[in-house]
């Protein structure tokens, strides 16, 4: 029995021709900058994304940490949305090493912020106060259900921020897939925050590394902050290496991912005992909620017995995430799995 695993696209392997590449790096020490494949691989991207510089992180979760070490002091605060990645996921770091506030302003279920709510979150200059120093955005938007923020939005939000000398970093973990759904060049989405980070490891399917970029200026920062946290790695280029052929071979792919992810929207909706809020996915994260007499748990471990997993979102909630590694047979496969699971469960 194949097992279909659409608990996250983190769990995409890399591909023969990535395996080929990190076999065939050219190599070097990248803490003193002599990784070829590294340099390489920080050029195109910044290329890619339209920023003076690009710098090659461990995870997504580095980079949103350097955006924040490199944009703030201690002290500080950051406006974030109630359901950001940063916010929920990231373990506390920016309070933790960065010694930052984290002020949420609610998401709504597109994953925006309220202008107005914005506002009223920026601290004015009386002496009590913390500096409001950043804001952070996610697109697309991991709890939201994959919703896309669209460059117009992106800019209002910007010249609000920078109306208050406030910097605007982009949370971009799956930058590429809101490319993709919207039909623009990355970079239009990057266009006027002050930093962007985004996963190679995911929907890409390279095993390892996100990418942060910026100015040259905030990049030397982020490179000085991420050899602080035991970033610094030296032949990193055998892992770049297949971060470049992601780059290059799997970008245009995520529309297949985006597809399959309406396939199974469409199916599950169409099963007794499950709904889905939000048939039409906007990329490929399906967000799902059951009505069944067990529990989440038991529905859960129910599922992977039949080979099907998926994330759980507390309150009879779950997340799917489709994937390069699961095609639209293997959705139709999970849908009948679904099928007998919840007919049994009742
Ligand atoms: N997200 C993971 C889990 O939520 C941990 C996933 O499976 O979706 N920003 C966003 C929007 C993300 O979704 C993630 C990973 C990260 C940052 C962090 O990336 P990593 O896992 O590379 O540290």
């Amino acid at each position: 029995m194949k097992v279909i695993d659409l608990r996250s696209d983190t769990v995409t392997l890399p591909t023969d021709e990535m395996r080929r590449a990190m076999y065939e790096a050219d190599l070097g020490d990248d803490v003193y900058g002599e990784d070829p494949t590294i340099n390489r691989l920080e050029q195109m991207t910044s290329e890619m994304i339209g920023k003076e510089a690009a710098l090659f992180t461990t995870s997504g979760t580095m980079g949103n940490l350097l955006a924040i070490l490199a944009q703030t002091r201690p002290g500080e605060e950051v406006i974030v949305g109630s359901e950001a990645h940063i916010f929920w996921y990231e373990v506390g770091g920016a309070s933790a090493l960065g010694g930052v506030m984290l002020r949420t302003v609610p998401n709504d279920s597109e994953g925006r912020m309220d202008l107005n709510s914005i506002e009223q979150a920026i601290r004015g200059r009386d002496i009590h106060f913390p500096r409001t120093a950043l804001l952070c955005l996610e697109n697309t938007h991991n709890r939201c259900g994959g919703t896309v923020l669209t460059p117009d939005f992106t800019s209002s939000v910007v010249s609000l921020a920078h109306g208050h000398d406030i910097r605007v970093h982009l949370d971009g973990a799956r930058i590429f897939n809101a490319a993709i759904a919207l039909g623009v060049p990355a970079s239009d989405l990057a266009r006027d925050v002050d930093s962007v980070s985004f996963c190679l490891s995911k929907g890409l399917s390279a095993p390892v590394g996100s990418m942060l970029c910026g100015t040259r200026e905030f990049i030397e920062s982020a490179r000085k902050w991420r050899k602080m946290v035991g970033g610094g790695m030296r032949q990193a280029g055998v892992i770049a290496a297949a971060g470049i052929v992601a780059l290059q071979t799997t970008v245009n792919r995520l529309a297949e991912d985006h597809a399959n992810a309406r396939r199974l929207a469409r199916g599950l909706e169409n099963i007794p005992g499950l709904s889905v809020p939000r048939v039409e996915v906007p990329s490929n994260i399906v967000m799902f909620k059951s009505a069944l007499t067990v529990s989440g748990a038991d529905f859960m471990r129910q599922m992977a017995t039949r080979g099907v997993k998926f994330g759980y979102r507390g309150n009879n909630r779950y997340r799917a995430v489709t994937h390069r590694m699961v095609d639209s047979a293997d959705i139709d496969e999970a849908l009948d799995r679904f099928e007998q699971c919840t007919k049994k469960l009742g």
